[in-house]
Order: structure tokens, then sequence, then C-alpha cells
């Protein structure tokens, strides 16, 4: 598929700095250690809805894992893909009478525009779980040859114990396993499992739902398998981060993982496994599903600033929960503009020190709080310093601005 234009990345001085980040799976901040290049698939949308702050968030997060890797002098391939057919939105358009497929590219396409308006960095690799369907049967069929598979009624499933480290990357008990399973689109008490928490590969033909010829019969993929297949598809294995929100750790990439140790036989699938938090409306988690979402098409049609949404996510530490309110947007509107007058000044504080300061904040785990803390204090000498007799550095204005543009991805 089509990916989104890319916004400038204003190269900085010096060198920015390795990049360590939360592991799930160890539950640990580890160093990552990507070679020349650095490797990340993160989870996209299932596009049956617009994008909802929760989304965004969550990929602002990983925006500034490819930030942080591009300035170490990393060369990023990012892939993301686009759930084009699940469940959710074949239900959605049956709903709503939509054609599936207007209804998945509409949304995607407002994806695309969010996202471009978040100056967020497009991945090198923006697939389809459609146009992936080669991908997946060849998968599947690696996964039968090691004999992981087994058919009910025609739909394949994936043994997930013939891994035998599933589980560690969520590290759940079996009972959470189970809870989270069902509530999660998962069958654990579909009659003919040989494990409830086996997973579906393949779903045989359903009178009215799309599908597609494969060696297992018409149908089409499951969702968990989708993730891998693209993911291994497009890069070597293992990846240095696989990433999504919180609520992908567990039943999606522990299948994913489980999947793809064993259709490789190497472990692991991934150095790292990163979650953003989730983000809540009046204290529920945003989701379409619930409906209570704010929406970025509808914030930039009312005339905010992206910026300032942008901003009012890189307040909250990616790993967290957090709430949408008024007041975090207002707070954002409010920085955008101190740290817009600071860089016009005509002389401002110097920006060396700054720019070390938000490099090794995001460097450790993506601390953009820490980051915005360190450019509000010098935009705030630098406001009480403006008209001050010899003061300082002219060049410095333009230097926090092209940090602040490369590192944190907001243009001022
Ligand atoms: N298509 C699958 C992933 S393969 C999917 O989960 N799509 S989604 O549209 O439901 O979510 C897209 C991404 O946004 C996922 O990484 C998900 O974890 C994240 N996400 C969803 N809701 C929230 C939320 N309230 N806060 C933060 N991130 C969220
Ligand atoms: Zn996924």
């Amino acid at each position: 598929m089509r990916s989104w234009p890319s916004p400038v990345v204003p190269s900085l001085p010096g060198q920015g700095l390795p990049l360590r980040l939360h592991d799930t799976a160890t539950g640990e901040v580890r160093p990552t250690s990507p070679g020349p290049e650095a490797t990340i698939y993160v989870c996209g949308i299932t596009p049956y809805d617009a994008t909802h702050m929760g989304h965004a968030a969550t990929y602002v997060a990983f925006d500034l894992v490819q930030r942080v890797w591009l300035d170490a002098g990393h060369d990023v391939h990012y892939v993301q893909n686009v759930t084009d057919v699940d469940d959710p939105l074949l239900a959605r358009a049956l709903e709503t009478g939509d054609d599936w497929e207007a209804l998945a590219d509409r949304e995607t396409q407002l994806f695309r525009e969010d996202m471009t308006a978040l100056s967020v960095l497009p991945p090198r690799h923006y697939i389809g779980a459609v146009e992936s369907i080669p991908a997946v049967i060849d998968y599947i069929q690696k996964l039968q040859t090691a004999g992981a598979v087994y058919a009910i009624d025609g739909d394949l499933y994936f043994r997930v114990h013939s891994d035998e480290r599933f589980g560690s990357v969520a590290n759940l008990p079996e009972e959470q396993m189970l809870a989270i399973f069902a509530e999660r689109g998962g069958d654990p008490d579909r009659p003919g499992k040989q494990h409830p928490l086996d997973c579906l590969l393949w779903l045989s033909e359903r009178p009215g739902d799309p599908s597609w010829d494969s060696p297992f019969g018409r149908g089409r993929p499951g969702w968990h398998i989708e993730c891998s297949a693209i993911a291994l598809d497009h890069l070597a294995s293992p990846v240095d981060v696989q990433g999504g929100g919180s609520d992908l750790a567990f039943p999606h990439h522990e299948m994913g993982a489980s999947e793809a140790q064993v259709a490789t036989g190497s472990w692991p699938y991934a150095r790292h496994y990163t979650h953003a938090g989730m983000v809540r409306l009046d204290g529920e988690k945003m989701s379409k599903s619930r409906g209570n979402l704010v929406f970025v098409s509808r914030l930039r049609r009312a005339g905010i600033d992206p910026a300032a949404i942008r901003l009012a996510i890189l307040a909250h530490h990616y790993r967290g929960d957090w709430d949408w309110t008024d007041a975090v947007l207002a707070e954002a509107v409010t920085r955008l503009a101190a740290w817009r007058a600071a860089v016009a000044a005509p002389v401002a504080v110097p920006g060396e020190p700054t720019l070390a300061a938000v490099r090794s904040h995001l460097a450790d785990d993506l601390d953009a709080p820490g980051a915005l803390a360190a450019i509000d204090r010098w935009a705030e000498e630098t406001r009480l310093r403006a008209g001050a007799a010899g003061a300082e550095d002219a060049g410095a204005g333009a230097l926090v601005r092209d940090a602040v543009a490369a590192l944190l991805g907001v243009a001022l």
C-alpha cells in the first residue's frame, strides 16, 4: 500500500545516543542493539473508524523510536500493517451498509492524513492484510511442515505449545491468558480444540464474507498470523522492536512471536517487545468498540494545530496510561506558543546543553516529558533574558528549532 509523505528531519550537530527501551518480555529497560540497519514492526490500524487519540499516541511513541535511531546514525527499516480484512471491519460494514473495501480504503486514507498532520515519519513498507495473503499462505505452510497446525471443520489452528517459549512475551498466568484471550476475539471454548489458547490461522469461507483461494480451501487469514507474516516478509529475523499498544501484548504479540519462532526455528522473534500505554477518556480506555473517542481529524477540523496535539501526547510518558482532557490540550497550546516565541527571539540562551538534554531523555526509554521540560527551561530562560544586554547566542533559536523538529517531530 501507499505510505504517507515524510516530514523534513533536520540534521543535528554531533550524534545521538544509543536507545534504551522497555521490553515487556523481560520487564526491563534494556539497550536496543541494532546493526547499521535498525528494524521495527508496529501493528497498524484496523480501518473501520477514524484515528483516535489512543492510536495517535501509540504511533507518536514509536515515531520517537525511529527519530532517536536516525539521530544515532542508523538506517531505520520500519514496517507497519493495515488490518484491512478482519471481523470488526466486516461487522461495521454490514452495520452501515458500506462496502467493506471502500470503508477500509476511506479510513486508511484518513489515517495517512492524520499521521502526516502529526509529523509521524512514514513506515518504509505499509502493508495491507489483503495484499499479504500469499505471504500468510506460505507461512502457514511452514507451520504445517513444523507439525504445528490442525484443522477443525476446515478452520486451521496453531498449536501454541509447539513453541516451548509460548507465554514468555506477556508472562501472564494461564488463567489470565484464558480470560484475556476470550475478551479479545479468541475462542477458548470451541469444541475440538487441542488447547483452549490455540489460535486461528485460517478461517474457512463463511457465507457473505470475503474469501480467497488457498491450498487449505477458500477462506481468510486469522489476525495474529498477519503481523508476523508481514514482518518476516520484509525484515530479517530477529526484528529489533515489535511495537504496539499494551492491549496487544497478549494475545496478539504472544501468538505472533510463537508462530514466528516455530516457522523460522529460531528465537527470539523480536529483541524488544515494546508497548505504549492506553489513552482513556473519562477513565475508560478509548476504543472503537466502546465509542468513547476523540478523533484527530475532528480536532484538526476544529482548527487545532496538529503540533499542539502532538505536544499534548508527548507530555505523557509513552508507557503509562493517561486521560485525554481539554486541559491536556490547552496546556499543549500554551507550551507551543511559548516555544515558538522563544525560537523567534532575536537572541537566545545557547542551545547545545538543551540538545544534549533532549537526546539523553529520549534515549532513556523515550522520556518525552523530560525532553519537554528541558525545552521549557530553555524557552523560559530565553524569555527572561530577552532584551537584556549582552544576551547570548543568535543561532540558538535555530538550533533548538531543529532539535525540536528532528527529535520531537514538532514544527516551531
Ligand atoms: N490492527 C490491529 C493491530 S495488528 C489493531 O489493534 N488495530 S487498532 O486499530 O485496534 O489499534 C491500532 C493501534 O492503536 C494498536 O497498536 C493498538 O494497541 C493501539 N491502540 C488502540 N486503542 C488505544 C488506546 N486507547 N490508547 C493507546 N493505543 C491504542
Ligand atoms: Zn498486529
